[in-house]
C-alpha cells in the first residue's frame, strides 16, 4: 500500500490510533491557522479541539469523521494549546489523556472520559495531579495502564528532574545522558498517576544510555508503545533532527535499546507517529506538512504499511 492522507479536507497531526470494537479509531491533534508567529517554543501550535476518526477500511482510506469531541473552552482549567492526545479503554470506558497548558502556561495532562471510543469525552476538573509535559501515549496490558508522556522544548521535560520543577531549564551537556521521556502505571481510576514517573531509558548496543549530544537518536518527543512478538516497541521522534526512531524492550518500564530508524524527515518540522495492528496488516500513522506546502503547523494525516523483518526489525520507511 502506498502512502495516503487520510483527512484530506482539514489539517490534522499527531496520531493515536487504537483497535476498539473491531474498529480503527484515530485521535488527532486538530491545526488551525491562529496567526501566531512561528517560534522554538511552539506557540504556533495553538490547537482548540480535536475530532475523532474511524474506519473498518484503512487500504482504501474509507473514514468517518466523528466531529469535535472535546473543545478547550469545556476544559475548566484551560489555558492554551491543545496537543497530542491518547484514548484508553477500560472496564467499557473510554479515557482521553491530553496535554494543554494551564492558566500559568504550564503543560499538565488531563483526562476526559466517554463510554465510547468516538466521544463527546467530558473532561475532569482538574489536570493529572503530578502531571507535566506533552504528548501521552498510554498501554494497556492485563487491566494495568502505562502512561509515558514528555517532550523537549516547547514540550517544557527540559524543565524537570526526578519529577521535580526546576527555577529554569536545563539541558545536559552534549556527553551527558538525553532527557528521558517518562513512564507511570495509571491508578485503578484511571485519573492519578498511581507511582512517580519513571525514566524511559534508552541504550545503545553497548548498553550505555543515549547521550544529549546524540541528537540523531536520542528521544525529543512522540512517545508511542506497542508490542509485536513478546517485545515492547518505544518508538519516539527526535524532533529538530526529524526522524522517527524506535527502541526494543522486555517490559514496559524498559530499559529499551536502540534499533533504528522507521521514517526519514518529512516535509515539515515536526514528525509523529502511531503504529497500530488492523485486519492481519501493520501501519504507520503519521503527519507531514505536503498539502499545506509547506507551512509546519498545518499538518496532515498520513498512513503507510510498516513491514517488519523476520528477526522483529522495522523496515525504513520511504517517501
Ligand atoms: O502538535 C504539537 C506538537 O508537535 C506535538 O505535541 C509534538 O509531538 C509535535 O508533533
Amino acid at each position: 500500500m502506498k502512502a495516503r492522507y487520510l483527512v484530506p479536507n482539514d489539517y490534522m497531526a499527531d496520531p493515536a490510533v487504537h483497535v476498539f470494537n473491531g474498529k480503527l479509531y484515530i485521535y488527532p491533534s486538530h491545526d488551525r491557522e491562529s496567526g501566531i508567529p512561528e517560534n522554538d517554543n511552539g506557540d504556533h501550535f495553538d490547537m482548540k479541539d480535536y475530532h475523532v476518526f474511524s474506519t473498518d477500511d484503512v487500504e482504501n482510506g474509507i473514514i468517518t469523521d466523528h466531529g469535535v469531541v472535546l473543545d478547550v473552552k469545556d476544559i475548566p482549567w484551560a489555558g492554551r494549546q491543545l496537543w497530542d492526545c491518547d484514548v484508553v479503554c477500560k472496564d467499557g470506558k473510554y479515557y482521553m489523556y491530553f496535554p494543554l497548558k494551564d492558566k500559568n502556561d504550564i503543560f499538565r495532562i488531563g483526562v476526559a472520559i466517554s463510554d465510547k471510543p468516538e466521544g463527546p469525552f467530558i473532561p475532569q476538573e482538574n489536570p493529572i495531579k503530578g502531571s507535566y509535559s506533552i504528548d501521552p501515549c498510554v498501554l494497556s496490558e492485563n487491566g494495568a495502564c502505562y502512561m509515558y508522556f514528555g517532550g523537549l522544548w516547547g514540550g517544557q521535560l527540559q524543565r524537570y528532574r526526578n519529577n521535580k520543577a526546576l527555577e529554569s531549564a536545563v539541558f545536559p551537556a552534549d556527553d551527558e545522558p538525553a532527557i528521558p521521556s517518562r513512564v507511570v502505571k495509571l491508578s485503578e481510576n484511571m485519573l492519578e498517576f498511581a507511582e512517580e514517573p519513571r525514566p524511559v531509558i534508552i541504550l545503545d548496543k553497548d548498553g550505555k544510555p543515549l547521550t544529549h549530544g546524540d541528537s540523531q537518536r536520542r528521544f525529543f518527543e512522540a512517545s508511542w508503545i506497542h508490542t509485536y512478538k513478546g517485545k515492547y516497541y518505544f518508538s519516539y521522534s527526535t524532533g529538530d533532527t526529524h526522524l522517527l526512531c524506535y527502541a526494543t524492550g522486555d517490559n514496559p518500564y524498559g530499559p529499551f535499546t536502540y534499533q533504528g530508524v522507521i521514517l526519514e524527515p518529512v516535509v515539515g518540522w515536526t514528525t509523529h507517529q502511531a503504529i497500530a495492528e488492523f485486519k492481519g496488516k501493520w501501519y504507520l500513522f503519521h503527519h507531514d506538512c505536503v498539502p499545506s506546502g509547506g507551512t509546519t503547523w498545518l499538518r496532515s494525516l498520513k498512513v503507510v504499511e510498516l513491514v517488519y523483518n523476520p528477526d522483529g526489525s522495522i523496515k525504513i520507511v520511504t517517501h
